[in-house]
């Protein structure tokens, strides 16, 4: 449904810009809405589109014949016009100024129209001069909450998320695989350990034909500029925005590197382990091939004294970590955290173990699928539960539910799984963690629902003993299973609570709670350091998508490459229990 998801993008970014450039609201609210509509799509619109089928297209709830057009437009040539237009309209820079957390359109409409802001640089000089304070409702605090929001972006540098890569390497991989000569294929770097963010995407291709790979890595759809084009490296700068990709987040760079290299088919598996890295793995690997008298270079493991120089193991990664006496090394562990030294190796969690989630909304609260649509995509995955947590009252932006609502629909969903076979749908909450740390309902009301999915929301801004005594008074909730995204951090764009995950991870274990690795990807909270404390302690871990659109459940893969780079094991992870032992431990707490 990558598809949707770029439609939906792409007509979010024509709503900005329409706004930025002054169009009237009318304009602005339908293209709003079009994005919204296509986000929430449950049918993959990309084959209908390709076939130009305006009429199943607008058969669809919420696409009319205008969107209709544009989407078999995007489908056909990559971009929709009209989004072409205004971005020649709108300085790139501009549209990042836009994505500063607390910048709305109308502000940086202001900032453009009155100081001439077109980047973050100029903001920043405005503000130094005291021109932006002189704006309508920009006080010191407002100016003060900016210039942290850009030193913290600043500060996380110019990285794609790991959820913005992802699709594009593997359009890439599809790609490239389909050109005459190709042997092997794929992608390495940080992308293959499942980094939370990506420098730039490794592309390993083993080739008959190197001037066919070159020529069509380097003419694909979305190259902007071509850096270099040589017989073993290839790289170029994309833009994200091409039909299959999905379309960047505005707080990311607008383009990406991307590095091609044409490695020996016969030397695949060294060119691959090399090639992935990470360097300070990679850096240990070769200490511990000098030391038993050989050479680990990107070629192979070669004895030295060996005049022949024939490698000892070249083909495949795990070749070389037999001949080097140690565990194969999973992608996700090459991190130089143990991984060489430990003689057992986890079994790590994989995306085929997952088999609930506990952590869902739906159209109560700021979902947008119903309870049917959101169980039937459960089903499909061959999911055994699915826990409904709409937002508790104190999200008022969020439409959170009001002990009344919630009421009924805890009844509404006992009801809908008495009659939805094949799954069981549970009612649960997200319920607020306010900020002295209480639930935002009553014990009665907390101890009648299925499951309690704790969460701070509001108040990230916590010093770090405030944050650990606050979300220690929810763990020790006798109602909560599980803290939902702990830290509430933004990945690039809000640091969030920095309790003492210490102190968290213990008091967890002491009450029976899981943590959450929240598998959106610009969540990913917790973080991978933390699963790994948690993980040793022996701590239960929940792996959720937080679903609110249809797409939102492809993010799985996320949470799971970050519980594998926390060394996480299916028996800790509440998700990967079959359904009895599941609904035991719910049922526990009431
Ligand atoms: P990134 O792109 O910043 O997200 O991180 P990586 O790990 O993808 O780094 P990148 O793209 O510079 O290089 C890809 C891999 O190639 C890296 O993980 C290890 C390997 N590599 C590259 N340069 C060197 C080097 O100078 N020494 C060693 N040992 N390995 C290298
Ligand atoms: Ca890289
Ligand atoms: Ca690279
Ligand atoms: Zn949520």
């Amino acid at each position: 449904m990558a598809f949707n998801q770029t439609a939906s993008n792409l007509f979010a970014q024509i709503a900005q810009m329409l706004e930025l450039t002054g169009s009237d609201r009318f304009r602005v609210n339908a293209a709003n809405k079009a994005s919204r509509e296509l986000k929430a799509q449950t049918t993959d619109l990309e084959p209908l589109a390709k076939a130009e089928d305006v009429k199943a297209l607008t058969a669809l709830e919420g696409i009319g014949k205008g969107t209709a057009t544009k989407l078999i437009e995007l489908a056909q040539t990559g971009s929709i016009s009209e989004h072409q237009e205004l971005s020649n309209q709108v300085p790139k820079g501009l549209m990042e100024v836009l994505s500063i957390p607390g910048l709305g359109p109308k502000t940086v409409k202001l900032m453009w129209d009155d100081l001439k802001i077109e980047s973050i640089n100029d903001l920043k000089n405005e503000i130094a001069k005291g021109s932006v304070a002189e704006l309508p409702r920009m006080g010191a605090k407002t100016i003060e909450n900016i210039v942290a929001a850009i030193e913290f972006m600043e500060s996380s540098g110019d990285r794609l998320h790991l959820g913005l890569a992802y699709p594009i390497a593997q359009s890439i991989v599809e790609h490239m695989r389909e050109i005459p000569g190709t042997q092997r294929v794929q992608y390495a770097g940080s992308l293959r350990r499942g980094e939370e963010t990506i420098g730039d995407i490794d592309i390993l291709i083993a080739t008959t034909d190197p001037d066919a790979a070159k020529e069509s890595f380097t003419t694909m759809p979305g190259v902007t500029r071509v850096l270099a084009s040589g017989d073993t490296k290839s790289s170029i700068r994309s833009e994200l925005s091409s039909a299959n990709e999905r379309f960047k987040d505005l707080s990311t760079p607008a383009e990406i590197q991307i590095d091609l290299r044409i490695v020996p088919a016969e030397s695949w598996g060294a060119a691959l382990a090399y090639f992935t890295g990470s360097k300070d793995h990679n850096v240990a690997l070769r200490k511990l091939a000098i030391k038993q008298g050989m050479t680990l270079n990107e070629y192979g493991l070669f004895r030295n004294n060996d005049d022949r120089n024939d490698p000892i193991a070249c083909e495949t990664e795990e070749g070389i970590y037999l001949a080097l006496g140690i565990a194969s090394v999973p992608p996700t562990l090459r991190q130089d955290r143990g991984e060489i030294q430990t003689e057992e190796l986890p079994h790590l969690i994989e995306l085929s173990d997952i088999k609930a989630d506990l952590h869902t909304h739906t159209t109560d609260s700021d979902g947008k699928l119903s309870l049917k649509e959101s169980a039937t995509l459960a089903k499909d995955r061959g999911f055994h539960t699915l826990a409904i947590t709409d937002h508790s009252q104190s999200s008022a932006i969020a439409n959170g539910l009001k002990p009344d609502r919630l009421k009924k629909q805890i009844k509404a969903v006992h009801k809908f799984n008495d009659s939805f076979e094949g799954l069981t749908v549970i009612a649960g909450s997200e319920v607020d963690i306010l900020v002295d740390g209480s639930l935002d309902y009553d014990d009665d009301l907390l101890n009648a629902l299925d499951i309690v999915v704790a969460s701070p929301h509001a108040g990230l801004r916590a010093k770090p003993k405030q944050a650990t005594k606050r979300l220690l008074k929810a763990i020790e909730h006798p109602s909560v299973h599980i803290i939902g995204h702990p830290t509430g951090r933004l990945i690039q764009r809000r640091a969030g609570l920095e309790p003492d995950m210490n102190e968290l991870i213990a008091a967890a274990i002491e009450h029976d709670v899981a943590l959450e690795i929240n598998a959106h990807w610009m969540r990913l909270d917790l973080r991978d350091t933390h699963i790994r404390a948690a993980v040793e302690a022996g701590c239960k871990i929940a792996i959720n998508c937080d679903v609110h659109h249809a797409s939102d459940y492809d993010n799985l893969i996320f949470g799971v490459l970050t519980g594998q780079r926390g060394w996480l094991t299916p028996d800790l992870c509440v998700n990967a229990w079959d359904h009895d032992k599941l609904h035991a431990w719910l049922q526990s707490k009431r």
